[in-house]
């Protein structure tokens, strides 16, 4: 982010909690305004705070990265309402698309492929055991504010129905202030295949191609790559159209990534679209050639998009591994603390995104990504060598992390062979 400001030639302002005082982020930037205590309500989601900020250090526009308050519309309207830009899609987006049901009515107008369900909350069990009969067992009970996995609930048979209905209820009320739910047919084993879009304020749209996100835990994803590898190439263009026919019938501005699960016979089905920039994103810079900050920026700023379609090209394969203060050993548990050493590789082909050096500290306060490894190649073959090579050379002491598990993940046939799946982690795959 402050790499793509200080190449257009603008001034950047960090905003930092007390748990950040000495982060990264805070020396990278020109300046930095503290907002508030360790805990996130009070400091990152705090969208008072983050204005007040904005105005002491007469910013032009907001960045909202991309956790914390990048989906949430109101804080987008409150932005554009205090005379700033919001460098994201408009308010409305990201409203119309945190409605899952209202974004799977859309998008299934705009003959966008969903999955067999319902198009309007199920009122009750009865409701939900209609639209089940309809689609056929087993059915996915999702919350209609959700995303992210939360409040969802497989159910195969009828008897079962109802006990997962109140659990799923009363999940999504807690998470996310309302217990609606939907219905949509479950699909076994599926991968889970996005596209990156990019739109501007003259109503353009392009896409960039595919990236392959199956390998998640918990809904967190652990292991991306582009192209997807197997993807029958009928399945590839679909994908695309779709995504584009997608946010253009929205009228979507700047960054964002439409998500589909892929069935095993190439067939795919909308899932929901993510408003912002994602963390996966690098790698689809490293296979085009193409900064989507730099672009984000632009557009933003009201320039048209900076590349026509023919002009966006798969050039070469990327592979992102996340390294997480987390012990694989140990279920994941967080594993926070100091970095005591950092020695990160460098060299053809491997790119790092990373948010602490020796020193800094993990707080429990917020997600624990340390840092994202990038590698790149002419092949996927050389892409994933690199990758193995890059994760025997990274050192860091002080901390558990991930890197044994991803050693793992990406020296495994299943994974050499792109043969990939949601459900391989739970299966055991990667196991010591
Ligand atoms: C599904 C599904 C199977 N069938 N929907 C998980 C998170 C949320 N965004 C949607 N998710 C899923 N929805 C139907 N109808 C399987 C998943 C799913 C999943 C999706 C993407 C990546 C990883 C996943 C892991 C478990 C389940």
């Amino acid at each position: 982010m402050f790499r793509a400001c200080r190449q257009l030639g603008l001034k950047t302002v960090a905003v930092f909690s007390e748990a950040d005082r000495g982060a990264l982020h805070v020396r990278d930037a020109d300046e930095a305004v503290a907002i508030g205590g360790a805990p996130a309500r009070e400091s990152y989601l705090n969208a008072e705070r983050i204005l007040a900020a904005a105005r002491h250090a007469r910013a032009d526009a907001i960045h909202p990265g991309y956790g914390f308050l990048s989906e949430n519309w109101r804080f987008a309207d409150a932005v554009h309402r205090a005379g700033l830009e919001f460098i994201g899609p408009r308010p409305e987006a990201i409203r119309k698309m945190g409605d899952k049901i209202e974004a799977r009515r859309l998008m299934a107008a705009a003959g966008v492929p969903v999955l067999p369900g319902s198009f309007e909350p199920v009122a009750d069990v009865g409701g939900a055991e209609a639209v089940a009969r309809d689609v056929g067992f087993p059915v996915f009970l999702k919350a209609a504010a959700g995303g992210g996995g939360i409040g969802m609930a497989r159910v195969d048979k009828p008897t079962d129905l109802a006990g997962a209905f109140a659990m799923a209820t009363r999940r999504a009320q807690a998470a996310f202030g309302t217990g609606a739910l939907y219905v949509e047919r479950y699909l076994e084993r599926p991968r889970h295949v996005e596209i990156q879009v990019f739109g501007d304020s003259s109503g353009q749209i392009v896409h960039l191609y595919e990236r392959e996100c199956s390998i998640q835990r918990r809904h967190q994803k652990l292991v991306e790559e582009s192209p997807a590898p197997n993807l029958p190439p009928p399945s590839k263009t679909g994908l695309a159209t779709a995504a584009v026919a997608g946010a253009r019938a929205i009228g979507y501005t700047n960054a964002g990534t439409m998500e589909f699960l892929v069935d095993e016979g190439g067939g795919f089905y909308f899932l929901e679209m993510n408003t912002r920039l994602q963390v996966e994103h690098p790698v689809t810079e490293e296979v085009t050639g193409l900064d989507l900050v730099v672009a984000q920026l632009r557009v933003a700023s009201g320039e048209p998009l900076p590349w026509s379609q023919s002009e966006i090209v798969q050039r070469r394969v990327a592979i992102e591994c996340r390294v997480y203060a987390e012990d694989p050993s140990k279920g994941f548990l967080p594993s926070p603390g100091t970095v005591q050493r950092l020695d990160l590789p460098s060299g053809e082909g491997i790119r790092i995104e990373s948010g602490v050096e020796a020193g800094s500290t993990v707080s429990v306060h917020y997600d624990s990504l340390l840092l994202k490894l990038i590698t790149h190649g002419a092949t996927r073959q050389e892409a994933l060598e690199r990758m193995v090579d890059a994760l025997d050379r990274c050192v860091v002491e002080g901390l558990r992390t991930t890197i044994p598990f991803l050693r793992r993940v990406v020296a495994s046939d299943e994974f050499k062979a792109g043969r990939v799946h949601t459900q391989l982690l739970e299966q055991g795959a990667f196991n010591a």
